[in-house]
């Protein structure tokens, strides 16, 4: 929910990050509810990325859920859609979204697949937390894991598991101080 002049920034981050699985076969599907422009913060992705090792999202050994390595911004892709457009946005793309600066009000639905066998990695409460929300909707359940990653980075709170919002929330006071 972006409401009119107060939604508030997404910083740049890769799902992958808040959820490491055993492979990298996850999706997010945004449904934009309101017609979404730059003005109203619509979402921004950069392209390709996604093929990269996954970028840093950490300080001090900490999670800080948004990435602190530089983002080359000139790459960056405004996702401008009306009202019914549909995003299909890898888990390891970075996105980010600007401010609600208009008078218009910017909702996008969101609803995340992955593949039957890409299996939460544990990293405490985060693992288990969507467990109620979660529907096989197309084939078999997997009974092994498919793993392709040799790298899963494990986000460490520094105080308590928090929401995207509040973690960047977090480091952004962090590094006025
Ligand atoms: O809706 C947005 O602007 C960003 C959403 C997002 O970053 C996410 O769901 O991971």
């Amino acid at each position: 929910m972006k409401p009119p002049h107060i939604g508030s920034v997404v910083e740049w981050h890769q799902d992958w990050s808040y959820y490491p699985l055993t492979n990298r076969d996850s999706v997010s599907i945004l449904f934009y509810l309101d017609d979404a422009s730059v003005e109203n913060g619509c979402l921004q992705v950069i392209p390709r990325q996604h093929l990269q090792p996954l970028m840093d999202h950490t300080t001090g050994g900490f999670f800080r859920g948004k990435i602190t390595e530089k983002v080359d911004e000139s790459q960056a892709l405004p996702l401008e859609g009306k009202a019914g457009s549909v995003i299909f946005m890898h888990c390891m793309t970075p996105h980010a979204s600007l401010t609600n600066t208009s008078d218009k009000s910017r909702r996008t639905l969101i609803l995340s697949y992955r593949a039957a066998d890409a299996y939460p990695i544990y990293c405490g409460v985060m693992s288990t937390s969507a467990d109620p929300h979660l529907r096989l909707v197309r084939g078999q359940y997997a009974t092994a894991a498919r793993v392709t990653e040799r790298h899963i980075p494990i986000p460490r709170y520094e105080t308590k598991v928090a929401s995207l919002y509040e973690l960047q929330e977090q480091a952004r006071s962090a590094e006025k101080k």
